[in-house]
């Protein structure tokens, strides 16, 4: 079967992209399930939320995105199924990244913040755990993905030893649209220049324009570095937490149903958190990153200062 990730086809089974084992057996054991993420750069946790929860919140984000205007979701199908209106795609899915009124309903946040997440980061950690306010809540349309990338170019500025946990809003399967990590690829040998060059850039210092992705490209990673991808068919209620460092990519989400999902970030309660996603967000800088940068005619426009990521690549020789 061949699954479209990015701009390529890769065979499921293949040498590139294989199914990614679920480590919830390790879940009453923090010492197994940090070993595991050492090693792996990953732990694809099945059933780490309450399914029904998950559902609910699912419900209260289309409800969300129907409120938003007529033109999102298609009429044809009852709103609950998640359709989207084969013309409504970037740029008319609502964006909803931040802290605002649906990342922060009661509905959202008994999934991203819920006692089961938070005791979860509490035994992982072996202290009290706290989340970033900042949460990426996205709605994936029809040819929408996420290039490869590393979230520490984003999000630098404090702990490196921040959890992303990618929980998708209802079941995605994978021509839905699924996060993919590069098993290792945190620490692997291949990847030591990727990290020391790509890997600690802070995007928004360097005035990146763009997405941050290093590519769209998923073989251009691992023909390059090494390593190979991984991803599953995902229900609600799972979830794949991955550190800074992990290449994580998506599928292409090939059918017409809102792929939603959330990127929460968490760190143990005594570290520093980056000031850029806790408390009033005032920090935040304006440029969007990921699927909603901003586009090639926008940066036409824009300030001279800025630099692109063909030209960083150039610039580590990675050409
Ligand atoms: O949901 C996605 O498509 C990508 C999420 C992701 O990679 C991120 O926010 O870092």
């Amino acid at each position: 079967m061949k699954i479209k990730i990015g701009t390529t086809f890769l065979e499921l089974g293949g040498p590139h992209l294989k199914e990614m084992q679920d480590s919830s057996h390790l879940m009453s054991d923090p010492d197994a399930l940090r070993k595991e993420i050492e090693e792996k750069g990953y732990l694809f946790i099945r059933g780490l939320h309450d399914r029904q929860d998950v559902l609910e919140a699912r419900r209260a984000v289309l409800d969300y995105i129907r409120s938003c205007g007529d033109e999102k979701l298609d009429p044809a199908y009852k709103w609950e199924e998640g359709v989207l209106d084969s013309r409504c795609g970037r740029g008319c899915v609502p964006f909803m990244e931040g802290k605002n009124r649906i990342t922060h309903s009661e509905t959202v946040l008994k999934v991203l913040e819920g006692h089961r997440v938070r005791n979860f980061f509490k035994m992982f950690f072996r202290e009290p755990a706290k989340t970033f306010d900042f949460k990426w809540l996205r709605a994936m349309y029809n040819e929408g993905f996420t290039g490869a990338h590393v979230d520490n170019v984003y999000m630098s500025r404090g702990s490196s030893e921040v959890c992303t946990i990618w929980t998708p809003f209802g079941d995605v399967p994978l021509e839905m649209g699924t996060l993919a990590v590069v098993e290792g690829s945190h620490k692997l040998p291949g990847f030591k220049k990727f990290q020391s060059t790509y890997g600690n850039m802070d995007l928004e210092a360097e005035h990146l324009q763009g997405s941050g992705w290093f590519t769209e490209d998923p073989l251009e990673i691992v023909e390059r570095f090494g390593g190979v991808w991984k991803t599953a068919n995902f229900k609600a209620g799972d979830a794949l937490i991955f550190t800074l460092r992990t290449v994580h990519m998506s599928t292409v989400n090939t059918t017409h149903f809102a792929r939603i999902s959330c990127d929460t970030r968490w760190l143990p309660g005594s570290h520093k958190a980056d000031p850029r996603f806790v408390g009033d967000l005032k920090q935040i800088s304006d440029l969007k990153f990921g699927v909603h940068a901003q586009t090639a005619k926008d940066e036409a426009d824009s300030e001279s200062n800025v630099v692109t990521m063909e030209q960083k690549k150039a610039e580590w020789g990675f050409q």
